[in-house]
């Protein structure tokens, strides 16, 4: 195995004998191979789409097959194994798709080499063996780690988006075009020439991309559960039964509530499910009783101690303890082995049995209550206000300060960096690394929230079209705002979205806890000189750097 993907790869290189995460080789290894066969579908389905010949089940999987090799995603082998199968197959359905378009067109199909041409062995040891020889450092070894690290930057983006297509695709939002450009750059990877100008201007162009493909799922959520309102939500947990849901996926959330309706059960959001609290579709159900808990990082801990059933629903799951682990399920692409996986079909009673099999909470906590919903819609509705009190001095500067987060010591910088921030400061957040201090009390200024919760990580989109529209009520540009970006990242979603903001031209971002091992240092050093891309250092250090 060679692993290099996340912000908590061993030693800051990378992972080779057993993943930090918990992932094994084995897994490790048949995730790579995943990535080379859906490159060989996506090399035919390009094709394919060239002659205008689409097949939605090929799109679909292509998506799907990157979305599950995200960390924290898919540890279990059976699973992966199938997935693999499923993967030989749609390399055939899409070779016979650009076979029949050829002919179509009175073309002959071109014999295409790589991973196109390779064939999966029957039993899972091959597999592996095979998946050992695609591995990065595999490649690394033929073509050096600088082309290596800035293909792989492509590649870790595009299973950070191929997240967020996905889960708006369960919502019924589909564009053939975002499918293309998927199968574009599995095909473009597929290669074996690149130049570091190409790869960084294909990266760029990933950037792109994906801030299509948060807007697509921006569109999905807001169109079907309504805009986030400013919401206030209890982080504390009630008397009753209960449930934990976890991950990313509202829908997934939607259908428990439901299910759930009149059993007596409370609901609770975990991690990055917290924004679904300020969505009108979702909060209007009286048993999502609130949050409990916080990041996926200290899940053992939090899951250990529920008196009830958890559902995880996406990213991030951790090794379950024993304590819990006849009452965690999982749906979707996430998988453990040993866990109950719910099917497609979304029948949550297993769930529903477990939470009512358990305690649940014996009393009430004492209430904690925290005000979120601060996405688009609702910022840029005070837009005018918030230019009003910045030109009469009463805000002085905006920090955005969010991202992925982890469990390194390092992370403690984000609460130091935000409680170091001058009253006079709004602080916009977003995505699970805002657990380091949205609990904290920032105050307000006149009547607006210090602290503003813009929701997901994929709101990052959100927070774009906010700094954009502020950028338009000040006539000016983003750059030009008294706006800084205090980024922390932890897995590939944060890198669709570092690609997304580099390619928005947005300058003097700061990065950590520490610089991605597959962003080697000359590549780096282009985006320090052309966009003053920074790593962190000290809050103290940083904070007097943007304030002077
Ligand atoms: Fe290591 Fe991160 Fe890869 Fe897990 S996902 S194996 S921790 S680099
Ligand atoms: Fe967190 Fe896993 Fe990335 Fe959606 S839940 S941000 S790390």
């Amino acid at each position: 195995m060679y692993c290099y993907q996340c912000e908590q790869t061993a030693k800051g290189t990378g992972c080779t004998a057993f993943g930090v995460c918990g992932k094994s080789p084995e897994i490790s290894d048949l995730q790579d191979l995943l990535i080379h066969i859906s490159k060989g579908v996506s090399m035919y389905a390009h094709k394919a789409r060239e002659l205008d010949a689409i097949d939605s089940d090929i799109d679909l999987f292509v998506v799907k097959a990157l979305f599950t090799t995200i960390t924290n995603v898919n540890f279990d082998e059976e699973r992966m194994e199938t997935m693999l199968k499923e993967a030989s197959r749609m390399k055939e359905k899409a070779k016979l798709l650009y076979e029949k378009a050829c002919e179509k067109s009175g073309k002959n199909p071109e014999n295409l080499g790589g991973p196109a041409a390779y064939a999966l062995p029957d039993n899972r040891d091959d597999m592996i063996r095979d998946g050992e020889k695609v591995t990065p450092e595999a490649w690394s070894q033929k073509h050096g780690e600088v082309v290596q690290g800035l293909r792989d930057l492509i590649l870790f983006g595009l299973k950070g988006s191929a997240a967020y297509a996905d889960h708006a695709h369960v919502l019924g939002m589909d564009d053939p075009a975002i499918y293309g450009f998927f199968h574009e750059f599995m095909a473009y990877l597929s290669g074996e020439n690149f130049t570091v100008d190409d790869l960084v201007a294909k990266a760029m162009e990933a950037g792109k991309w994906n801030i299509s493909v948060m807007e697509l799922l921006d569109k999905a959520n807001t169109s079907i559960y309504g805009h986030p309102e400013p919401t206030k939500v209890r982080v504390t947990p009630v008397k009753g039964k209960a449930i934990v849901v976890s991950g990313h996926d509202l829908q997934d959330l939607e259908l428990l509530l439901k299910q759930t309706e009149g059993k007596g059960i409370n609901i609770y959001t975990h991690g990055e499910m917290l924004p679904c609290l300020a969505y009108p579709e979702l909060k209007k159900y009286k048993h999502l009783a609130g949050n409990y808990g916080g990041a996926w990082q200290d899940q053992r801990e939090e899951f250990d101690r529920f008196p009830g059933a958890i559902l995880m629903t996406t990213n991030c799951i951790q090794k379950p303890k024993d304590s819990y682990k006849d009452r965690i399920f999982t749906t979707g692409l996430v998988a453990w082995p040993g866990v109950t996986h719910i099917d497609e079909e979304k029948d949550f009673t297993p769930v529903i049995e477990a939470a009512l099999k358990a305690p649940g909470f014996a009393e009430d906590a004492p209430e904690h209550i925290i005000t979120i919903g601060f996405a688009r819609n609702t910022v840029m509705s005070v837009a005018g206000k918030v230019v009003d009190l910045v030109k009469a001095g009463k805000i002085r500067h905006f920090f955005l300060i969010g991202g992925c987060d982890g469990a390194k010591p390092g992370r403690s910088y984000y609460t130091d960096f935000a409680t170091m921030t001058p009253k006079d400061t709004i602080i916009l957040t977003l995505a699970c690394g805002k657990y380091r201090f949205n609990k904290l009390e920032f105050g307000e200024i006149e009547g607006i929230p210090r602290l503003l919760d813009v929701g997901q990580c994929n709101d990052a989109y959100s927070a774009v079209r906010i700094a954009m529209a502020l950028a338009e009520a000040f006539n000016t540009d983003v750059n030009s705002l008294p706006l800084s970006l205090i980024l922390s990242w932890y897995e590939q979603k944060a890198v669709c979205i570092l690609l997304s903001l580099l390619y928005l031209g947005i300058k003097n971002m700061r990065l950590g806890p520490t610089l991605p091992a597959f962003v080697k240092q000359p590549v780096f050093d282009v985006l320090h000189e052309k966009l003053n891309l920074m790593a962190i250092t000290t809050p103290e250090e940083d904070l007097r750097a943007i304030l002077g």
